[in-house]
């Protein structure tokens, strides 16, 4: 497992030196959800499945950026499920942007992920290793260096409301209404690497996006973005739900399915069930 953190670590150098350079520009193609890829999305990718393929211990990766999985090594132990860099809409807006990584044995599916890792480009690099707890490390001189232990209190106060307010059923809108009229304060880029990283960061609150009226199985992708972000925030002692049950616990049917995602600290998360055990 060392030597996957050590390729990740040499990949987030990679596609920082990329974002660096600046082209934002889009490219030809559109990836398996039907979004244009950047052509940073396409670079990011490569750079990520090179320095993979020298892996050992990696049996299959698959890419959010692609449609099918790839096998590099039969005697490999490890599949990576992958997003090289989600919220690249952002980077022409310059606002932080990141890569995840989800850790599987066996198959590609919430029960079987052993560890999580997250990179955030920001005006600072930071690399987020879940296993059995939540580690924080900075690029600092070309090196990865530690920095803390991320770990969630019982309650937190920010509220990131992901997806399209006029499509959430009564409900939801009503949950999120409530927590603004208590004292919570809403933080909300767009981008879920910096977004629920602030959220670890500053000890808790609520990330949601949920099912809606145009999209009822919500948008985030189950093995790029929910199931390596359900399992940090487990390890840092918050939850994960998907409005009735844990996210890891749901089947995977399709590399690309999506699901209702709910990410925070227990209170948060126990009052998202609450609300939702009577409606759906
Ligand atoms: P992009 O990679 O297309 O920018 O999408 C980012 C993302 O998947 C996730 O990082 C955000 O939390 C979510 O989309 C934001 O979606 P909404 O704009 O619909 O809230």
């Amino acid at each position: 497992m060392q030597a996957i953190f050590e390729a990740i670590k040499q990949t987030a150098i990679e596609i920082q030196n990329l974002i660096e350079q600046g082209d934002t520009s889009k490219s030809e193609q559109e990836n398996s959800t039907g979004d244009t890829q950047l052509k940073l999305d396409i670079k990011s990718d490569l750079v990520i499945e090179k320095i993979f393929a020298d892996v050992k211990c990696i049996k299959q990766i698959v890419s959010e950026e692609q449609e099918a999985i790839k096998h590099l090594h039969d005697d490999g132990k490890y599949l990576i499920a992958y997003d090289p860099l989600d919220g690249s809409s952002l980077v022409d807006v310059n606002l932080s942007v990141g890569s995840i990584f989800g850790i599987y044995e066996n198959s590609f599916e919430g029960k079987n992920i052993v560890a999580a890792v997250y990179v955030v480009f920001g005006p600072r690099v930071e690399l987020i290793i879940a296993q059995d707890d939540v580690k924080m490390y900075r690029l600092l001189n070309g090196s990865f260096e530690f920095i803390q232990t991320l770990k969630l209190q019982q309650k937190g106060t920010l509220n990131a409301p992901g997806s399209t307010q006029m499509c959430w059923e009564p409900y939801h809108k009503q949950l999120i209404d409530d927590m603004f009229n208590e004292t919570y304060t809403m933080r909300y880029s767009g981008g879920m690497v910096p977004d629920l990283h602030q959220i670890l960061i500053k000890g808790g609150g609520l990330f949601s996006y949920p099912g809606t009226t145009d999209k009822p199985k919500g948008k985030l992708r189950q093995l790029f973005e929910v199931f390596p972000f359900a399992y940090t925030f487990e390890k840092a002692q918050g939850a994960a739900v998907d409005g009735k049950q844990r996210v890891l616990d749901i089947p995977t049917e399709h590399i690309h399915d999506t699901s209702p995602a709910f990410f925070g600290s227990c209170d948060e998360i126990n009052r998202v069930l609450k609300v939702y055990k009577n409606h759906g």
